[in-house]
């Protein structure tokens, strides 16, 4: 569907009647008018649906409707009637599809049979499930006699905290640790960052923190796109009077301005609530140098109140019984010039000097954050520098307070507390070993960085994924698509049709899914599965939609199928475990007792249970056995591939109001204004002349550095837009290509998408 260009300000909220036209349209176009409204009735409701969209936290007295406008749209792309049958496949061979869009690709509709692509007329042709799981099998045990590790058992953040058990379970009885997960190209800075500062590896906020916190620091999250319901949490605060101080490029319309599309008055009146009470547009990559810049004039501001006896700024008790590093973190800070800070933050000393008064006078703060920390090369010194920043008031530990990472897929987070994970020392092999009597290898596994290299060195030879559209969501597309190509076998359990089926392996396999959102009757009745929140809160979800086909099966199926075939001893009990998920829980909880007792029952609780939280409590799990400060290793969060010209700018990659990750729902990103296209660069105005352009011109643009690898992206649409001088932003994950794959953080392997520098070229 060709559909005309508009590109001009959106001056609505964030909500209102945009989102609530939005929800309509996406509905009749899924074809999905008669299904969709009676899920999300029930979505995030105890005994009703988890939504397949975000992570964010499921109220315990949720609202009448408890969905927003993107799970809206995520509930209607797995409840459309449009359908993508064998007959569609035998119309259009693989070389074709791969011409296509994404959105075109997945707009074909839910795949019905299992299929496996036929090399003679390059078609994906229907086969048994038997004969699949038959070939896949041998397939399995043969790379396996040659080389075990070169396998690998990708797994997307949606699956549930049963299937993802039995996918870490499969890799690790075939005899590996390669258990790579989106999480790796998402949240890992967090990962790495937290255990070593707060012993901890996820956030300390829950929900009901949101209720007693008096000061908000809120960074590199778009709110009103990627986790639209938390904009009701942040608008209580604003009406409480709570600050809400911003650090973000763009001025995200989210974190601005909300009309709770749920609320008949501010939807009559067009009464919209401010969010954020002090807007910092910091440059991509500036977060460190400005949180210092905070830092300092607290740290000075209390230097003062020392030397005049005035009330204390920084918890002092705190800091001295609970913390380490205090001394050498606060003299950095001291150190730090305000010219770097500037210069590098792009940020006035004066601003950052009001946020750490508006920050000093705070009893409970918490730092909320996304991407735009976690996914530069120094995404994990970032991360440490918002814990720096809460320690110095003991914001951890304390109702109201915390730090809150605001995760991606729906069970991303749930998916790393049962055991998707590549390093072996994260989870109990031991209670594997003697729950199912085999040697769990010990050898650390691949993560998703290491996977590409691996499939371009071609030590990788077989790939086998658990959801997601792992080619198409991985840096270094072109380099990474022709290797691809090469694998020997590549086995996608999915939904929908995406590029990672396309660009496949010699043996390749479509395996076609349940969705979360539809019933999933097995031997033992109807299945309930868990999945765990961004606040670290575990619940059911209960599918009730009628399945896309008969043919489908579940994931616990699919993963049953694939181990029975190519394991040669389990004495674990497969087929038994995908006739009732009960049994799987079971399995949990004899492996992680203190996070799982009682699960079964524990999972109803609405708004579901949480996991042991000792940084919550205070108890220190690190080296130190404190919460520890860090000095960051620079103050620029990709300084060391910093190319110093005029020309070179620093593109931030981005997600648009109208997708999830690589699934396209459409083309119009309200809150940004653009309509009918995603090939945009957004670029601040000065920047635009200073180098000779046009507002609306159309130019490629190229990476930066190595020159000798053209890494290129053409026919993008220059948009001038409210972003400071020196950075761009385009589309994820249309710019990819951009990408170099060494370009990640260093400890946490997560791909800096977030500051790529480039050049434009007419
Ligand atoms: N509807 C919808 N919901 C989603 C998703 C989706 O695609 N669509 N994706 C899901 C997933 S997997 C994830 S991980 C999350 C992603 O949700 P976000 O974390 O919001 O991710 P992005 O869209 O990449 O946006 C990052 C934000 O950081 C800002 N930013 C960029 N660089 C910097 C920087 O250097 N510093 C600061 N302070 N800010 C910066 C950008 O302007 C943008 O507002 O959302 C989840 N929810
Ligand atoms: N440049 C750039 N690259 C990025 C990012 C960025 O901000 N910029 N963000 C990164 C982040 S945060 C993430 S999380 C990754 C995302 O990477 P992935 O998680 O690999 O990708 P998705 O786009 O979420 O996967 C979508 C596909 O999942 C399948 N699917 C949907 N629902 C189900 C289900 O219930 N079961 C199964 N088996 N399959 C299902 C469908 O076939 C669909 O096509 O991308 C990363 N890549
Ligand atoms: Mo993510």
């Amino acid at each position: 569907m060709a559909r005309d260009i508009k590109i001009e300000p959106y001056d609505g909220p964030a909500g209102g009647w945009g989102s609530a036209r939005s929800v309509t349209e996406i509905l009749t176009r899924e074809h999905a008018l008669t299904s969709g409204p009676a899920v999300l009735r029930v979505q995030n409701k105890p005994g009703g649906v988890a939504c397949v969209s975000c992570a964010w936290a499921k109220p315990s007295e949720p609202h009448l409707f408890e969905f927003c406008e993107n799970g809206a749209k995520a509930t209607a792309w797995e409840n459309t009637s449009l359908r993508a049958t064998p007959d569609f496949f035998a119309k259009h061979t693989v070389t074709e599809l791969l011409g296509w869009r994404d959105y075109d690709l997945e707009q074909t509709g839910r795949l019905t049979a299992p299929m496996r692509w036929d090399p003679a007329t390059d078609t994906y042709k229907e086969v048994s499930w038997e004969s699949a799981f038959e070939e896949i099998g041998r397939e399995l045990k043969a790379l396996k006699a040659d080389d075990v590790d070169s396998v690998v058992f990708y797994a997307s953040g949606r699956a549930s905290n049963e299937s993802s058990y039995m996918w870490q379970l499969l890799a690790r009885q075939f005899g590996n640790n390669n258990l790579p997960d989106s999480s790796n190209m998402c949240h890992e800075s967090t990962s790495v960052a937290l255990p070593e500062t707060i012993g901890m590896p996820v956030g300390t906020v829950w929900l009901e923190d949101y209720e007693h916190t008096d000061c908000i620091l809120f960074f590199g999250q778009n709110v009103g796109s990627n986790s639209p319901r938390m904009l009701h949490d942040l608008q209580h605060c604003s009406q409480r009077g709570v600050p809400i101080i911003t650090f973000n490029p763009l001025k995200e319309r989210g974190l601005e301005r909300f009309v709770n599309p749920q609320a008949p008055t501010e939807m009559l009146t067009n009464s919209a609530t401010r969010i954020s009470s002090q807007y910092l547009q910091v440059k991509t990559g500036g977060d460190i140098a400005a949180i210092m810049g905070v830092c300092k004039a607290l740290i000075e501001a209390d230097d003062g109140a020392v030397a005049t006896g005035s009330p204390r700024l920084i918890d002092v008790d705190f800091i001295a019984t609970h913390t380490h590093g205090f001394d050498e973190f606060a003299d950095s800070a001291r150190a730090a010039s305000w010219d770097t800070i500037e210069a590098h933050s792009g940020l006035q000393r004066a601003d950052l000097e009001t946020v750490a008064a508006t920050y000093a006078q705070s009893k409970a703060a918490m730092g909320i954050y996304g991407m735009g920390l976690t996914q530069h090369r120094a995404g994990v010194d970032n991360v440490k520098m918002l814990v720096n920043l809460l320690l110095l008031r003991g914001n951890i530990g304390k109702k109201g307070a915390g730090i809150c990472p605001v995760r991606g897929h729906s069970n991303v987070q749930g998916q790393r507390t049962v055991g998707i994970t590549e390093k072996p020392e994260l989870f109990p092999l031991d209670k594997l070993a003697e729950l199912y009597h085999f040697e769990p290898p010990r050898h650390k596994g691949l993560n998703t960085i290491e996977t590409c290299e691996g499939v371009l060195d071609g030590s990788v030879k077989a790939f086998l994924g658990l959801g997601g559209n792992f080619v198409r969501a991985v840096p270094e597309t072109v380099a990474m698509e022709e290797a691809w190509t090469q694998l020997r076998l590549t086995v996608q359990v999915a939904t929908k049709l995406n590029r990672s089926h396309l660009v496949h392996g010699r043996i390749s396999y479509v395996l076609p899914c349940l969705g979360r959102t539809e019933e999933d009757v097995q031997l033992s009745g109807v299945q309930a599965v868990t999945t765990e929140d961004s606040t670290t809160f575990i619940h059911a979800s209960y599918g009730r939609a009628t399945p896309a086909s008969p043919t489908l099966k579940s994931e616990p199926a699919i993963i049953a199928g694939l181990a029975l075939a190519s394991l040669d001893h389990t004495t674990v009990p497969w087929a038994d475990w995908a006739g009732d998920y009960r049994l799987v829980r079971g399995a949990i909880e004899k492996t992680l007792p203190e996070q799982f007792y009682d699960y079964e029952t524990r999972m109803r609780t609405p708004g579901g249970f949480p996991r042991p939280n000792t940084a919550r409590e205070r108890k220190w799990n690190t080296k130190t056995g404190r919460a520890n400060f860090t000095v960051p290793a620079s103050f620029k969060a990709d300084a060391d591939v910093e190319v110093h010209a005029p020309d070179v700018l620093q593109l931030m990659t981005l997600r648009s109001n109208d997708q999830f990750n690589t699934t396209v729902y459409g083309y119009d990103d309200r809150f940004r204004g653009v309509d009918g296209t995603r090939h945009v660069l957004f670029m601040n105005r000065a920047d635009i002349s200073r180098l000779g352009y046009a507002d609306g011109e159309t130019v490629s643009v190229v990476t930066a550095v190595e020159p000798d690898k053209p890494r290129k992206v053409a026919g993008l649409r220059i948009v001038a837009y409210d972003i400071p001088q020196g950075c761009v932003g385009g589309y994820y994950p249309e710019c990819n290509p951009l990408i170099p794959l060494w370009h990640y953080a260093e400890e946490s392997f997560v791909p800096a998408a977030k500051a790529i520098p480039v050049r434009l070229e007419r």
